[in-house]
């Protein structure tokens, strides 16, 4: 059985990834290409609730035990995607790792390999389509929420530290086009790519 790709989202706050999952996914029903959509954090789980309940103010972690939370809630939902992969589901993730480590290294003390442990070993994607869009044409699309981290100066190390983690299997895409321009793009990339994976083995991420 041939199996589905992994394809995660990564990218700045307004750079149109939760649109753009959305799009993509109601893509490849149309085209009668088994997908599903993850996102993390994953607010559904016991977890994710204490995830929800920090990222809204309404409780205090330490910064640590918040990091070790946020990787746990992609184990926890692991053996699923593998299922699913090998069952020839195409995922479509929004955030994964990648928002684990920018997020928690972007606060004081936390190192990029410390933060990078606890993931090592998840099932690494086929494919993360970043998407990039500069601090003007984000601010442009609207002011940040109330959640915690939707701060500008917080925001701006994030991104200098998603630029530390790009790998070959990248693909830095110029979010700074109209939704329906960006979902051509994106939606070409993404039929290309899952034939490619068919009878490729899942590899471990960051090991
Ligand atoms: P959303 O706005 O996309 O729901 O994200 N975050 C996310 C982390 O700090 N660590 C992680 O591992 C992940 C996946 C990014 C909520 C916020 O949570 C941050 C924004
Ligand atoms: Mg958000």
């Amino acid at each position: 059985m041939d199996r589905g790709a992994l394809i995660v989202f990564e990218g700045c706050d307004h750079s149109g990834k939760t649109t753009q999952c959305k799009r993509l996914v109601e893509l490849l029903e149309q085209k009668r290409i088994p997908v599903q959509q993850f996102r993390f954090p994953d607010r559904t789980t016991a977890i994710g609730q204490m995830i929800n309940s920090y990222l809204s103010n309404k409780q205090d972690i330490e910064d640590h035990a918040v990091h070790l939370l946020f990787s746990a809630n992609r184990w926890e939902l692991v053996p699923k995607m593998k299922v699913l992969l090998e069952a020839g589901t195409t995922l479509i993730v929004d955030r994964y790792a990648y928002s684990g480590v920018s997020f928690t290294a972007a606060k004081e003390g936390f190192s990029i390999d410390w933060c990078k442990q606890p993931d090592c070993g998840l099932p690494r994607p086929d494919l993360v389509l970043y998407l990039n869009l500069r601090p003007d044409a984000a601010a442009k699309r609207g002011n940040f929420g109330n959640e915690r981290y939707e701060q500008t100066d917080f925001q701006a190390k994030v991104m200098k530290n998603f630029h530390l983690l790009k790998e070959s299997y990248w693909k830095e895409i110029d979010a700074d086009k109209t939704e329906d321009d960006l979902a051509a793009e994106l939606g070409e990339i993404v039929l290309n790519c899952i034939p490619t994976v068919r009878e490729r083995p899942i590899e471990k991420l960051w090991c």
